[in-house]
């Protein structure tokens, strides 16, 4: 049995990734995969709340204290990410650490010093970017409830993220209708799980 696909949808602001997440999980369970969503930050821990106070203005952070809270969140889900890999079961993952980096560098930290809480994280094995431009995501549904979602802040977000960019990332136009970008991350999705499973089979075989 070949080991889980880790598929990681990064981007912008309002650029669509949940929209994604949940039809791509919709379409692979329909194949007859196992699947599961996986979002961060994830506010149902002990940790995560304190992140969506933050991100809600109930209560203030320092920026440093805030992003090791962001990356303590995704190290506290590192063993059952583990563990359902290691079964079988795909992930869809709606974002992670690019995200961290993103967000606390664009708000002045040191790139390295924000990357180096995050060394050691299971890694994707595909990661799509959707890439979209602030002046449309701020003509997107729920824009400007959070603290990030400020125009300065998320052009400079993208700035960091396009800086982060490497070239087995899949780029994403989110300017696309959600049908067009669906089908494109899906075709991505479905090769490259074809192609694990193919891997696992010649493997078995030798
Ligand atoms: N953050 C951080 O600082 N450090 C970290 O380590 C992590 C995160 C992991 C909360 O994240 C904040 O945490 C976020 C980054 C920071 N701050 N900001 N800003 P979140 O993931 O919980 O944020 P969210 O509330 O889910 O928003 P989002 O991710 O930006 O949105 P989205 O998931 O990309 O988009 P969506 O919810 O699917 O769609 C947004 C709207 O656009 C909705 O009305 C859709 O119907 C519409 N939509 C979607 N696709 C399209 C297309 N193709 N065309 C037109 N309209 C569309
Ligand atoms: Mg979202």
């Amino acid at each position: 049995m070949a080991r889980g696909r880790f598929i990681l949808l990064e981007g912008c602001d309002r650029a669509g990734k949940s929209t994604q997440c949940s039809m791509l999980v919709s379409a692979l369970k329909a194949r007859g995969h196992a699947v599961e969503l996986c979002k961060f930050p994830d506010r149902t821990t002990t940790i995560g709340k304190m992140i969506h106070a933050y991100l809600t203005n109930a209560q203030e952070l320092d920026d440093k204290a805030v992003h090791l809270l962001f990356s303590a969140n995704r190290w506290e889900a590192m063993q059952s990410i583990r563990r359902k890999l290691l079964s079988g079961t795909h992930l869809v993952v709606d974002r992670y650490a690019y995200s961290g980096v993103a967000f606390s560098t664009a708000k002045g930290l040191d790139l390295t010093w924000c990357k180096n809480p995050d060394r050691g994280l299971i890694r994707p094995d595909l990661t799509f970017f959707l890439d979209l431009p602030t002046s449309e995501a701020e003509r997107r549904g729920g824009f400007g409830e959070e603290r990030y979602e400020k125009r300065e802040l998320q052009e400079k977000v993208r700035d960091v993220f396009l800086q982060l960019q490497s070239k087995e990332w899949v780029m994403i136009d989110a300017c696309k209708s959600v049908e067009a970008m669906h089908h494109e991350i899906l075709k991505e999705t479905e090769h490259k799980i074809q192609v694990a499973e193919a891997d696992a089979k010649l493997a078995e075989e030798d």
